[in-house]
């Protein structure tokens, strides 16, 4: 199973992903790791734990399976998130000397899905602020974009916008009515104020967002499980923000963190990869 990333992130890829807000990052993982997460996938769906959410409808042929904080309980997930080659690209794309774990999540679609990922940013949902908060999202299986990728507005991270958060499971608990509603921008792919970017995926490639970049994506119509795992780092500037309407971090750091903290705590937030040379 390979330590770093199987093809080195480039100066331009820093500044590309600085631009976009979004970049794939080809050939991350080996075979060998893609087939390790693919089996503790496959073990997460037959015993999801108390966070999974399931967010398809009656009459949904498919499955969309989410879960979080899997790194806590699974020695797969924990490895994955902490010693993968996921932190150390997290560090050049945010061009930092070191990275804490912020968490993971996992988003599994079945084939039939018609169950989407509702247009969002993610910082809306979380108890953090900063721009250095990098989501990591590989793909564990072949994606296919048309039938279910993941679609991003370019450059969006940048528009000072701060969307109404929304689950795909719709979970009244996150929208507060303080922020404005994410437009449906499927419905604006002709619009030539938005640019679209999106990337159809090999297993082990690895699409890399900031967390104000509007992404979206479709169901499954694939006859394959999509399976894609998001793991979140924080750097330099990303600071502990408790709001009203964000989720609940496991291992209570509201009880050890004050506001304006920095994303750093053992246990929660661990130190997941530091510049060797690197005095701080
Ligand atoms: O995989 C998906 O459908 C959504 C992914 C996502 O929203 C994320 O990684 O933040």
């Amino acid at each position: 199973m390979n330590k770093h990333p199987l093809c080195p992130v480039t100066p331009e890829d820093v500044v590309h992903f600085s631009e976009d807000g979004a970049i794939c990052i080809r050939k991350v993982f080996d075979a060998e790791w893609c087939a390790r997460m693919n089996l503790a996938v496959e073990r997460l769906l037959s015993n999801p734990g108390k966070r999974a959410r399931e967010a398809v409808k009656g009459g949904d042929p498919g499955r969309f399976h989410m879960n979080v904080f899997m790194w806590r309980w699974d020695p797969d997930f924990r490895d994955f998130a902490l010693n993968s080659p996921l932190p150390e690209l997290a560090a050049q794309l945010l061009d930092t000397n070191a990275v804490s774990l912020f968490y993971d999540q996992a988003f599994i679609k079945e084939p039939g899905t018609t169950a989407v990922t509702d247009w969002h940013q993610d910082l809306p949902f979380w108890p953090a602020k900063g721009n250095d908060i990098i989501s990591l999202w590989v793909a564990l299986t072949p994606v296919n974009v048309e039938a279910s990728g993941v679609e991003y507005v370019a450059g969006s991270h940048k528009w000072g916008k701060f969307y109404r958060a929304v689950t795909p499971d719709k979970d009244a608990r996150f929208s507060s009515n303080e922020y404005e509603e994410c437009p449906d921008f499927s419905k604006l792919k002709g619009d030539p104020k938005y640019r679209f970017v999106s990337w159809s995926c090999d297993a082990g490639d690895v699409i890399c967002h900031h967390p104000l970049t509007v992404h979206g994506a479709t169901g499954n119509a694939s006859p394959n499980r999509r399976a894609a795992i998001s793991v979140r780092y924080a750097g330099r500037d990303a600071r502990w923000d408790p709001r009203d309407s964000v989720m609940k971090i496991e291992g209570d750091p509201e009880t050890k963190l004050q506001a304006g903290d920095p994303l750093v705590l053992d246990g929660v937030f661990p130190i997941a990869w530091r510049r060797e040379t690197a005095s701080a």
